[in-house]
This record gives C-alpha cells, structure tokens and sequence, in this order.
C-alpha cells in the first residue's frame, strides 16, 4: 500500500507567489526573483511531503499562474498574436507566458489575453487553450521535465503531473469552424511522447495523467480518443507506470472505459461519489492499481478514519493492500494550505478549528489511514485515530451548529414566498418610474480596491486604526466615487464596496453559522486568491449588514444607488460548506437571510437592488442527469431571495463566465428584472442564447473586458453594442462592464468607464436618429 498526492497548493503558506508576481508585474523586481521564489515555493512542497511520508509526491503541480496554460506553452499551443511579444529583445519565456495570461501592452503593442474560465464546479479559473484546424503542436516549454529534474537532483524521485491528452484537448476552445478539437489529438499525442521520452531519459517511474473528463459525460468519438491516446502511450513506453487520476465525479458511464485503459493505477474519487467504489471493485483489471480519493480536496472538514478505513478494507479485501493506494480526492489547490497558521482565537475558535484540515493536515490524513491499515507505529497511530474520533463525535453534537428558530423559519415556507408580488411585464410598466434612458449606463458594483484601501482595513484589524477612523476614511472614498460617478454621467451609480474585503467573505463575517480564516487562501486565478468561509451551523442573519453604507452612498446623490449583495447560491458555492446536511438546506437558510436584507434596503429607500449570482452556472452538477435537481433549488434559493419586495423596485442579478445556452430557461426563471453578463471576451457570442430564447427581462451585456488592464476604445465597445442591439431590442439593453472592478487601478477604470458612457450615448444618438 501507497500513498500518493495529486497535487500540493503552489501560492506559497504566505501567498508568497502573489506578492512576487504582482511585484514583477509592477515592474517592482526581477524575473530571476520570480523563478527564485517558484524554486522555494516548490523545494518546500516536496521537502514537507516527504517529512509527512508521502510515497508518490507531485512535480509539475506547481505553476506561475495556471497548470492548464502551462500546457498550452509546453505543448506550443500559442496564438499567432503574441509572436511580437516571443520576438520582443530581452523577454524571458514567462514574459510570452504573461502576456498569454494577462495581455500585453507595452512598446506599442496591445495584445489580448486568453480567455479565462472556470475549472469545473470549482472557484479555479483556467486559460482556456486556443484551437485551429489542422494545429501544429511542439515541445515549446521544458518545465515539466525541468522541475522533475530538480526535484531528483534533491533526491526526490517524484510522480510529474500532466493534463492527460484528452482532458487538455476538451477544456480548450475551437477559435475557427471546420473542425472538432478533439480531432488534434492525432497532432498532440507526439508531444506528449516527447515529453514522456525526456523523462523516461531521467529515470521516471510513475507519470501522473489527470483526465478529469473521464468523471463527465463524453461523446463515442471522445471515448474513442481516450482508447487510441493511452494504447499509444503504453505502446512506446512500456516501462513508465501512468497514473490515470480521475476526479470530481464518479466514472459512471465512463467505467468500462476507464478500467480498460492500460494503465497502472486508477485514482478514483470517493468523496464526490463514494457509492462508486463497489462497481469499481468489480471491474477494475486484475493488475490495475487503484487509488482511494479519500480526503476530501475540495473541503477543509477534517476526515472521518473510522468511515475511512472502512472503505480501505472494503477495496483491499477485493484487491489486496498492494494494489490498494491512500490519496486525497482531487489536488489539493482547492483547500489553503495550513491550518497551523490559524492562529487567532478570534476568527476561528478551538471548537470550530478542530474540526478542520487544511492542505498540510490533509497529506497528514493520507499518512495516518495508511498506517493505520499497515499497523505502522501502531501507538502514535491509534492515538491519532482516538483524537479523529473525538474531532468527529464532536462536531455531531456541537451546541454550535443547530438554530430552532432557522428550522422553523425553513419549516414554514410557502411557495408564494419564492414569487415576486406580479409578473416581470407588469413590473416593467411600475418600474418606468424610474425614469432610466435607453442604454442606461451602471457598474457590477466594486471599484479599484487599491492598496491604500486594503492598508485601512489592515490597520482597523490590527488596531492601528479605531473603527470611527477607518469608517471615515471609507465614507471619503465612497463620497469621492459618488461623486466621479455623477461628474462622468453614469445612469445608475453604486457605492464602490470600499468597505468589504469579498463579496462572499464580507456577507459571512456578518451571518451566524459561519466561521472565516485568518490565512485560508485558496487561489482563484493567477495571482488572485480568496478566503472561502467556512459555513459550519444553520445560517442567519443578526442584524442589517449593508444598509448602512447604502443609504449613506445614496444621501450623497440624487441619482439612483444601487444596493449590492452577494446571492445565496453564490455564497453557498465560494464557501466551504457543511458536509452535514443537502446543500440545497444550507443555500436556502442564506437565502432567507439575503431576503431580509433585500426587505430592509428597499425600507431605507433604495429602489434598485443587486443580488450577484456569477456562480449559479459554476455550481451546476458535471452531470447532466443531475442538473434538473440542482436548477430546481438553485433558482428557488435566488428568487426567495428577491421576492420580498414590491414591483417597483428593480432586482439586478450578475453572472460571470457563463455559458447560457444549456441554463437559459433557468435563467429567466430567476426572473430577476435586469442581468448583467459577462460577454466581451467571446464578442458577445453569449448574447445568442438570450436573443434564440427571446429573453424577455433586461439586460446588460459586458461592453469591455475588466480581466485587463487594458483601457478599451470607444469604437470597441459602440462595436459591440451595435452587435448587440442586433439580436436583443435596444428597450431592453444596458451598458456596463463584464465584472465589478475591485481588480483594477483608478487611472484604467476612470478612463474606461468614460468612453463607456460616451459609447452608450453616441448609441442614444443614432437610436434618434433613426427613429
Ligand atoms: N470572490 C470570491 N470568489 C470569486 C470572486 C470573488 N470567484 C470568481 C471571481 N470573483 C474571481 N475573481 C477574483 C477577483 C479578485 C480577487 C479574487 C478573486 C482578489 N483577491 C484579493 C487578492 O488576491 O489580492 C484578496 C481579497 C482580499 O483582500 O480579501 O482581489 O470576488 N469569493
Ligand atoms: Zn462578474
């Protein structure tokens, strides 16, 4: 028996990859800083998971920015635009690999970044590879073969992670009609071969191929990639021992399949789907070793041994223990890094904490359950499995976790609570109240969160600063973006959200049932990371939590505030959620919450009102078979939520990243009056879906991308109105950005968001013109 990890958390136990990035970004340091701080950051993965007693450790886990656009440089998967920046004096290769990330503008040149989305169902965002027909590919970056090459000269043998062939082809998009990408394969496997021969020349023993695809729904013609990748593979190299990994979903469907692909061990996982082990059990090859997602990647609950090692007997009964490996379910980059560096009693208390596992315990977890079988140290072993016990046993029974009262709230609720009080046409004619132009103009809600406000918040935490100090430097900021927001003209105008850290953390310090981390980071792209809460107990809401700074911001103008907040599903699916009770429980125990608050903004006066749900598509399950359960509660939740109020207030909804066509029909049955969407990157191509299903509330689609910093131009974005204004009638359109704009500095947003109200106005213009 083994135990391996699919892959260590690479932003360093101090965000130590953000800060050197952003410095080099900023032009603030070096690039051999950089690739300095990337060698510590890794030395000290493995060095840790070694000491911890990790058989198979990961290399080429880690990553600058993103593991899938590592491919896409490994592989030379690199668009024709970025050839000025290769041909650039004096760039280093991760110049070229910025510049894919996040675009480049410098000498002249003002090149886009590659469209970014999400990883599955989780709060990851990956750059999404950029197919041609008949595309060439070439091993144009070492670094996979580089860092397992530096981990031995440590005299750590290690297992190097890959995106298998068929999974790298499938998370990519087609940029031209005329082919189907997984065709490319035939193109790409001699690359991975290369790849394989390089590392075969250094000695390699196990390769790591993650081909989380194999848990989804594949057409015949994908299956049948699968069958031709792995038979060539074997076939040139006998000798290196692959390590399919498969996660986030049961195989299903897919089990023939995968068991039947020579390789030597299967990692499945069984927190995700943990009925699937006996069907595994029953079909796995007679050689094949397989390995036990246990530990769950994906949540920060410490792990139930004795439900664990249950499991373990189950598969080494049928197996054997030598056929039987111990791992976490997925990598561990979904979950932060190490709970021993909670140290503050006032964000997580003792209770809640030790019901925890971070990255570091989880390589613990995998250890201890692997001992625990093999009767290794047998005495310090069972005192760990007495302490899981009592860890478990206790957070069943905490006093903590139950409310009677949010019970009964849920207990009693009707279906009229889920319906606004008249449908979206006759709200339509009571909100013309409001008096809005054509085209009207709004913001998702955040602006530039600079450093200088982040350093307030800092400071007010550390008691630097009172509380009256730090709310007088808020309210400036706020007064000082109200105020540039009237100056430029904007319709709709919102308060900036200087007081809030995140849009999920900041609703979860305020609501009970929640828990949240002193230094539970968790990347979320690039250099980007969040700090997920951790939604332990029922859920409610003590007190108002943003209608103070509302009404204030909205005292300050005689235009329209609008009130933000984040939506249930939302702040259900970027927290760490409780594995004690459906989902679905806990989404609607936060949305009652939400609609309180929705109810006592509109008391105070607001009569537009954001509920944000950029993460109701992310949520939906990877299987279709079960996304009518999903949308059924999800889309419930987000009205319950919005229903409280009268027609005359209008509800905003936002959504990022999303694919509409398949959800469309969810979509307007959250039948929020207005949704903002995020649709520049793609041209406004996900605009179709509205216009096929004739969407009939409002809408507004991003007209620029926030993801850059690049300023866009006035023709760019009356550009894509024009082809907006094409499929949707213009009664119905709004113009805003794709994203808030916390990510942003001032100088780009002042200027971007002026051509964006002269944009919205030269379209009022011709609209008059014509009519
Ligand atoms: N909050 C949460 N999840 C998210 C988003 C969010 N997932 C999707 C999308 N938005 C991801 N985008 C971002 C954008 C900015 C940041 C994080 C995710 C960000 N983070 C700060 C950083 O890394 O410097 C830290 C934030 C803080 O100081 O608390 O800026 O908005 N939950
Ligand atoms: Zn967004």
């Amino acid at each position: 028996m083994l135990t391996q990890n699919l892959g260590y958390p690479r932003i360093g136990s101090h965000r130590e990859l953000k800060k050197i990035c952003e410095n080099y970004w900023a032009g603030k340091t070096g690039y051999k800083n950089v690739l300095q701080v990337g060698r510590n950051i890794r030395h000290e993965n493995w060095k840790l998971q070694k000491e911890a007693g990790i058989d198979m450790i990961p290399s080429n886990d880690f990553s600058f920015y993103d593991q899938v656009l590592d491919h896409s440089l490994a592989f030379g998967a690199i668009p024709k635009r970025y050839n000025e920046v290769i041909l650039r004096q004096g760039n280093a290769e991760l110049d070229l690999y910025f510049a894919m990330a996040r675009g480049y503008q410098k000498d002249g040149l003002d090149i886009v970044a590659m469209e970014m989305t999400k990883w599955f169902d989780t709060n990851y965002h990956y750059i999404v590879p950029e197919f041609y027909k008949d595309q060439p590919f070439k091993l144009f970056s070492t670094k996979i073969i580089d860092e397992f090459y530096e981990a031995k000269q440590l005299g750590i043998i290690t297992k190097p992670v890959l995106i298998g062939p068929v999974s790298y082809l499938l998370l990519g998009k087609e940029k031209e009609a005329g082919f189907e990408k997984i065709d490319l394969i035939k193109n790409l496997l001699p690359v991975y071969l290369d790849i394989l021969s390089r590392l075969d020349a250094l000695d390699v023993e196990y390769v790591q191929f993650d081909e989380p695809f194999l848990a989804l729904d594949l057409t015949e013609k994908e299956q049948k990639a699968y069958e031709y990748a792995y038979k060539e593979i074997r076939k040139a190299f006998p000798r290196i021992k692959l390590v399919l990994a498969t996660y986030f979903e049961g195989l299903g469907h897919n089990l023939n399949l995968a068991s039947s692909l020579p390789v030597h061990v299967l990692h499945v996982d069984l927190v995700r789907a943990e009925d699937q082990l006996t069907a595994v059990l029953a079909k796995i090859n007679d050689k094949t070793i397989l390995s036990l997602g246990l530990v769950d990647g994906r949540n920060i609950w410490k792990n139930d041994f004795e439900k664990s090692i249950e499991t373990i007997n189950q598969a080494v009964e049928k197996l054997g223990q030598e056929r039987v490996w111990i791992a976490p379910s997925c990598s561990l980059i979904h979950v932060p890094v190490d709970l021993d560096n909670e140290t503050d009693e006032k964000n997580l208390t003792a209770e809640v904490k030790q019901w925890l596992a971070y990255a570091k315990q989880k390589i613990a977890e995998v250890v201890s359950l692997k001992k625990l079988i093999t009767n290794e140290s047998p005495a310090s072993t069972l005192q760990k499995l007495e302490d899981n016990k009592k860890a478990i046993s206790n957070r069943k029974t905490s006093k903590l976790i139950h409310n009677p009262e949010v019970k009964a709230r849920i207990a009693n609720l009707k279906s009229e609570d889920a319906n606004r009080q008249s449908s979206f046409s006759s709200r339509k004619i009571k909100q013309q109240a409001l008096n809005l132009p054509k085209y009207a103009t709004t913001t998702i809600g955040s602006f530039p969160q600079t450093t200088e406000v982040r350093s307030w918040r800092a400071k007010f935490k550390n008691g630097t600063f009172t509380e009256d100090e730090y709310n007088t430097l808020i309210a400036d900021e706020t007064a000082k973006a109200v105020k540039w927001q009237e100056e430029i003209d904007l319709d709709v105008l919102v308060h900036g959200e200087f007081e809030r850290n995140d849009m999920v953390e900041y609703f979860g310090e305020q609501l009970d049932g929640f828990a949240f981390s002193k230094n539970g980071w968790v990347q979320s792209y690039g250099s980007r990371c969040v700090k997920p809460p951790i939604i332990f107990g029922d859920v409610s809401r003590p007190k108002p939590m943003t209608v103070k700074w509302t009404s204030y911001a909205q005292s300050l103008t005689s235009k329209y505030m609008k009130g933000m907040l984040t939506g249930p599903v939302t702040i259900l699916q970027w927290s760490f959620v409780r594995n004690d009770q459906p989902r679905s429980e806990t989404c609607t125990q936060i949305a009652l919450a939400i609609r309180d608050e929705v109810c006592d903004l509109e008391s105070a006066g607001i009569k537009i009102i954001q509920i944000d749900e950029p993460a109701i598509r992310e949520g939906l399950p990877l299987r279709k078979a079960n996304w009518q359960s999903y949308l059924d509660w999800a889309v419930k939740a987000f009205r319950i939520s919005a229903s409280g109020v009268k027609d005359e207030t209008q509800i905003h909804t936002h959504m990022c990243y999303s694919e509409f066509n398949d959800i469309i029909q969810h979509i307007a049955d959250m039948d929020a009056d207005v949704i903002t969407i995020e649709t520049s990157r793609s041209q406004m191509e996900l605009l179709d879906a509205f216009a096929d299903f004739k969407y009939p509330n409002e809408i507004g689609p991003g007209v620029y991308d926030i993801h850059s910093p690049r300023v866009p131009k006035r023709e760019e974005m009356i550009y894509l109105l024009k082809k907006a204004k094409a499929v949707i009638p213009s009664e119905q359109l709004w113009v805003n950005p794709d994203c808030g704009l916390k990510t942003r500095g001032w100088d780009e947003t002042k200027k971007a968001l002026i051509e964006m109200v002269e944009a919205a106005k030269e379209m009022r213009k011709t609209e008059n013109v014509l009519a």
